[in-house]
């Protein structure tokens, strides 16, 4: 039977973080893989988060991408209650210009892995595109879409710089 439950699930610690989240998303769009977006707040919904954390394998989600900014527990906190592979996404702060989501969310103790990506735009783009390489392993349509998107992306690098804007 073929599952239609979402793969990946997108969650983040606020409204304000689905700007930069929203690239994970349109990520996954571009490259055919059905996603689940969720507010989750470490601080906020800690109650919210445990329930979603445990229950995520259950609920069909191979994958789980987090994106949160200033003190961002969440990527570690639901790392520690669910054995899917988490990506932290730090979100750029106001403050301290995301170096302080990074580093809440980078320095996991031994034991407990979160894939730590960039802060912002491309941390987000780029842990669809690990979801997509971890989802490929088991399925060559995707392969074939990845494979696809990152040709696409060679061919639109232009030879020379230009004054047009793009
Ligand atoms: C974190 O606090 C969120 O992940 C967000 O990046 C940050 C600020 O949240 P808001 O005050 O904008 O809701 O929990």
């Amino acid at each position: 039977m073929h599952d239609e439950r979402p793969p990946v699930a997108i969650i983040m610690g606020s409204q304000s973080d689905w700007e930069t989240m929203k690239n994970a998303a349109d990520t996954l769009d571009a490259l055919g893989i059905s996603y689940e977006a969720r507010i989750v707040s470490a601080h906020r919904t800690p109650d919210r988060m445990v329930a979603f954390a445990k229950g995520a394998r259950d609920e069909g989600f191979q994958v789980v991408i987090a994106g949160a900014g200033g003190a961002a527990h969440l990527p570690g906190m639901v790392a520690s209650m669910t054995s899917l592979p988490v990506f932290g996404v730090p979100v750029q702060s106001k403050t301290m210009s995301g170096l302080d989501s990074l580093y809440s969310i980078v320095q996991m103790p031994a034991g407990i892995p979160v894939g730590t990506l960039a802060i912002g735009r491309a941390g987000a783009v780029n842990a669809a595109l690990l979801a997509a390489r971890v989802l490929a392993l088991h399925d060559e349509d995707l392969f074939e879409r990845l494979e696809d998107w990152t040709f696409a992306q060679t061919a639109a690098v232009a030879d020379y710089p230009t004054d047009e804007a793009p």
